[in-house]
This record gives structure tokens, C-alpha cells and sequence, in this order.
């Protein structure tokens, strides 16, 4: 029973993929009450802000949405129309699940969770807004999302700009008009490459400045037909299976041989069949791409290659192609025309590796070569991932320990989801969780539907608190590490390591041992009574 209309028995933070499933489990699985707040004003987290121009997935619609965990019939009745679907239509998509599911009416919108901390006698988390409201629950719910606190590098002059400027993860609502405008896009990661070739299909002209070279692959996108919708729908059972059993959460497997144990035919031949098919298929080609640094190269020459017959400019192509980073230590970018962009006269690539942005002027940006004077700036800049949100909520644990504190070292939790000095405190895909470099919507249900039953086994035992032993964590720590080490992810400066914010600890963020392996040793610790946990 609820006390009052601000005790639940959950508040959850946040109205995406993960705070909508989750609210839907503990409502209507669980039968507890439920708060969520939401800073927006509607659902969809990444897919509310992210409408920059272009803005799409980069897993295909039809496995990047939810599956029969949370409903045959909803598989059965959406279509998506695009093979990798486009903001609005995720956006489409993740209201529908809102409203057909009645999460509506338990979702706070506009408001921010500015405060939450755990009270040692009640045993309760009290959260407070940003408008001054208070809840109470026995648990609190982190669904923020890895990449929702934006980076705008702190370039001396920034504020002296007099154009219009924007973040891409914070684009404005109206869209914005570049035509006939001097744009200048600071930043090529995945964002970056989605938004240039839209972006310079309407202005005047675009500066594309670019520290680093990243090697996109091709993206494939396409309508959707109804034969591509109908073989979908009458397989969908073993399409998701086959996510819940890779270690990327893709319905395709990485087949078990090394890059350098075919002839350079055959892997070229390999190559070319998932450059063409598109998508990130390319990246589970042979099973040691991310491990051993010779294989890697062949996939890094292939798609170099790509770019030097794309790209009319040697000198153009050459700057494009990376040469300081293994292939997929960072993220790569899927691209639909972004290649082609550069046979325009009205793009001009600047490099700003070997001339940084020295400031921002009034005009425009000024780098060590030169002032590019621009009317429009757009930071594709990124952000603060993984840690960054958790961070501003202001999350204090046991003895007022500050989530911060504990983690001013880089982050230490058990298993990713939770953390010593924080009872009954759940991150979904959290730092030392697979989260983002796996396919997000099947690790948002694998940690959705592993804290379900860890709840129902609390309330079965009449017990209303669980947190991590604090040697559990350290073991998933060494054991997060080990794996980290046997891998090339730790050589680039990725925002997988922290490397894009200034002091950030460098780590790697997300556990890169797979979600299907981290699967089974979640189910193993729930199997075993939820071992390495203490429970009361
Ligand atoms: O951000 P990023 P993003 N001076 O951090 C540059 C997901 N995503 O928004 O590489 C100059 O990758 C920075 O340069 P460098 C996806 O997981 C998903 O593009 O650090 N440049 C880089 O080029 C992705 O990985 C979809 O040297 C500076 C860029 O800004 C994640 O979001 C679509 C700079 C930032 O790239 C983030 O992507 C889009 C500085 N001071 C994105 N600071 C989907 O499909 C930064 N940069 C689901």
C-alpha cells in the first residue's frame, strides 16, 4: 500500500527505452507502484533530443526496438518503414509503447531528479526535482541513459560567438534552416558523419572540422518492403533468440575464424559481401578483429580503400582515412553518403589535429591556421557518456557518500548495475555493463528483466534490501579489467575511455566481454540466491 501520493515502492529516472520497459515490469509484472521523472516532455530519451538532420539508428529498426519480452502482439502490429529507421519514427515508436501500455499516467515529464539519497533509518531513497517536488521509494531506478549529458568542449572565446549555434544532442525542436548559410560542424563521430551530408545539401558552404579520422562503414539504408516486413514478423522468435546468444546482441553471428586464416581473396571477398549488405555486419566478420592487432589491419586497409574510391581528393581521402587507432576502438560511424559529401565544392575537410581550434571569435572559429568565419556553428561534439548524467543527479548512498566520491578514480560497481554504499540502487546498462557496445535495446532488456526478478525474489523473502558485497565488486572490477586488456579498445582515445572529457578517469566504460557471456554470469549470480550480494 502506498502511504502517501509521493512513497512509491520505485522511482525511476528517466522516460526512454529502459525507463518505459522498466516501469511497465514493475507495474505490471510486479505489481508496485511506480514514479518516473523525466526531464523532457515526452518519452523517448536519446530519440527525443538527438533530431539533428539525418539523425537515424545505426542498428536496423527491425531488431533495434523491443522484443517478445515485452510483447508478441506489438511485433505483430509495428512496421517500421526504413531499414534503419530515422529519429521521428523511433521517436513514433516509442510513444506508441507509451501509450499502449498506459505508461503515461506514472511518468513526471519536465522535471529533473536533482538530488536522491539513500536514507540509512527509514531505509529509503528521497529524491528531489528541479521544481521542488520530493518522492520517496525502497528502490531507485537509474534508466539516463549512456549518452545524455552533452560535451561542449570549453574553447576560450565560446560565448563571444555571435552566429546561432547548436548541439546536436540538444537540437531544437523547429529544425533549423541552413540555407544559404556558412556552416561550421565541429566533430565526425557517428554524429557528425549523419549530419554533415544533410547539413551540406542546404547551405552555403560547411567547414567539416575533424580531429580524428574514423572509419565508417557503409550504411545500407532503404525502405522497408512488405516482403522485408512479413519475413520479419514470421520470424521474430528467433531473430531476438539469436540477440540474446551474440556477444553484440545482433540476430547474426561472428563466425568462428580469424581474419588471417583465409587467403587475402576470400577476405577481401568477405569484406566486400558485408560492406555491401551494410551496417555493422562488417565488424563481425572474423572473431579476432578486436583482439589481435595484424587482423585488425586488414579490416582497417579494406575500408580505407573505400574511402580512397569514394573521395576524388587524394590529399582529402588520405585525411580522411584513420591511421592513430585500430579499427572499431572507437565507435564507427554508418554512412550514407557522408564519403561523397567531400566531391562537393561547398565542403571544404579542415584538420584540426594538426591546427587545433585555438579559440572561437566572434565570427566565427579560429584555428592555428587560420579564422573560418561561419554564420551557423554545430558542435557535433558528443558526450559526457556512461558516467556523465549519473553524476549531475547527485546520488548519495550510505553515510551521505557521494556517487562522485566513490567514483573519482573511474567507476567500480558489481556486474554494472550496482554498486557498494548504495542499497537498492539499480543503473540500468551502467558503467562495467555491456550498454554500448552492444545492440542498447537487448541490453536495456536483459538488465530490465534481471532487476525484475531480483525484486521478486526480495519480496518473496520478505527482505526489502540488496546491495553488493564490496569484494563481489572488486572481483567484477579485476575481471572487467582483464578482459579490457585482452582487447585493442584501451589504444584509442575513444569517449569509451573517457578520453573526450577533459580529467575524466580513463577506463573503459562499457564491459566488452559480451552481452552473451555477461548474460550467463548474471543468471548464474541469480541462480546461486543472488551471490555477492547481501540481502535483508
Ligand atoms: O560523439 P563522439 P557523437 N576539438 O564523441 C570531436 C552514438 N550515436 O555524438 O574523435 C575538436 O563520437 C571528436 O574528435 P575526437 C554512438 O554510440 C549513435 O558523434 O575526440 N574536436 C569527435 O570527432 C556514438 O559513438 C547513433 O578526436 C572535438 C566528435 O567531436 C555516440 O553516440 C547515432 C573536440 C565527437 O564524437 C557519440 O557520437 C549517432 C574538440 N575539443 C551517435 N571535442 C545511432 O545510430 C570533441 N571533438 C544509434
Amino acid at each position: 500500500m502506498r502511504p502517501s501520493d509521493n512513497d512509491f515502492d520505485a522511482v525511476v529516472i528517466g522516460a526512454g527505452f529502459s525507463g518505459l520497459y522498466m516501469l511497465h515490469r514493475l507495474r505490471d509484472t510486479l505489481g508496485l507502484t511506480a514514479r518516473v521523472f523525466e526531464a523532457a516532455d515526452d518519452v523517448g530519451g536519446t530519440w527525443y533530443w538527438n533530431r539533428y538532420p539525418g539523425a537515424r539508428c545505426d542498428s536496423e529498426s527491425y531488431f533495434y526496438s523491443f522484443s517478445d519480452r515485452l510483447s508478441e502482439e506489438l511485433l505483430e502490429e509495428w512496421t517500421w518503414t526504413e531499414r534503419f529507421a530515422g529519429q521521428p519514427e523511433i521517436l513514433g515508436y516509442l510513444q506508441h509503447v507509451a501509450e499502449r501500455f498506459d505508461l503515461y499516467r506514472d511518468i513526471r515529464f519536465g522535471t529533473r531528479v536533482v538530488a536522491a539519497e539513500y536514507d540509512e533509518t527509514s531505509g529509503r531513497w528521497s529524491v528531489r526535482t528541479d521544481a521542488g517536488e520530493r518522492a520517496t521509494a525502497t528502490y531507485l531506478i537509474t534508466a539516463v541513459g549512456c549518452l545524455s549529458t552533452t560535451n561542449l568542449p570549453e574553447f576560450p572565446g565560446r560565448d563571444s560567438f555571435r552566429g546561432d549555434w547548436y548541439h546536436t544532442g540538444l537540437w531544437p525542436h523547429e529544425g533549423v534552416d541552413f540555407t544559404g548559410k556558412r556552416v561550421a560542424v565541429i566533430g565526425t563521430g557517428a554524429t557528425g558523419v549523419q549530419a554533415i551530408p544533410e547539413i551540406a545539401q542546404e547551405a552555403e558552404h560547411v567547414y567539416v572540422l575533424q580531429r580524428t579520422p574514423n572509419y565508417d562503414i557503409a550504411g545500407g539504408n532503404r525502405p522497408m518492403t512488405e516482403e522485408d516486413g512479413r519475413a520479419i514478423k514470421d520470424n521474430y522468435r528467433e531473430i531476438w533468440q539469436t540477440t540474446r546468444e551474440t556477444g553484440f546482441g545482433f540476430p547474426y553471428r561472428t563466425p568462428e575464424r580469424t581474419a588471417l586464416s583465409v587467403s587475402d581473396d576470400e577476405r577481401r571477398q568477405i569484406y566486400e559481401e558485408a560492406w555491401q549488405r551494410g551496417g555493422f555486419r562488417l565488424g563481425t566478420t572474423f572473431n579476432d578483429l578486436l583482439v589481435d592487432e595484424d587482423a585488425n589491419e586488414t579490416a582497417a586497409e579494406f575500408l580505407r580503400a573505400r574511402i580512397r574510391e569514394r573521395v576524388r581528393d587524394p590529399e582529402v581521402a588520405e585525411l580522411l582515412s584513420p591511421r592513430d587507432h585500430p579499427f572499431f576502438t572507437k565507435r564507427p560511424p554508418l554512412e550514407n553518403g557522408y564519403y561523397d559529401t567531400f566531391n562537393r565544392d561547398n565542403v571544404t575537410l579542415v584538420n584540426v589535429r594538426d591546427a587545433p581550434i585555438q579559440e572561437i571569435t566572434e565570427r566565427g572559429v579560429r584555428t592555428a591556421d587560420g579564422e573560418y568565419e561561419v554564420d551557423t556553428l554545430v558542435y557535433a561534439t558528443g558526450f559526457d557518456a556512461m558516467t556523465g548524467t549519473l553524476f549531475k543527479i547527485g546520488i548519495r548512498g550510505r553515510d551521505g557518500l557521494d556517487l562522485r566520491e566513490k567514483w573519482a578514480k573511474g567507476p567500480t560497481s558489481y556486474l554494472g548495475v550496482t554498486t557498494s554504499g548504495f542499497p537498492n540502487l539499480f543503473m540500468i546498462t551502467g558503467p562495467q555493463s555491456p550498454s554500448v557496445l552492444t545492440n542498447m535495446p537487448v541490453a536495456i532488456e536483459q538488465h530490465v528483466d534481471w532487476i525484475t526478478d531480483c525484486l521478486r525474489h526480495l519480496r518473496e523473502r520478505g527482505a526489502d534490501l540488496i546491495e553488493p558485497l564490496p569484494e563481489a565488486e572488486r572481483d567484477w572490477v579485476d575481471h572487467h579489467d582483464e578482459v579490457t586488456a585482452t582487447t585493442l579498445l584501451p589504444r584509442a582515445n575513444s569517449w569509451w575511455v573517457g578520453a573526450n572529457i577533459p580529467g575524466k578517469p580513463r577506463s573503459l566504460y562499457p564491459y566488452v566481454g559480451g552481452l552473451d557471456v555477461y548474460r550467463v554470469i548474471c543468471d548464474r549470480v541469480a541462480a546461486r540466491g543472488y551471490d555477492g550480494f547481501t540481502t535483508g
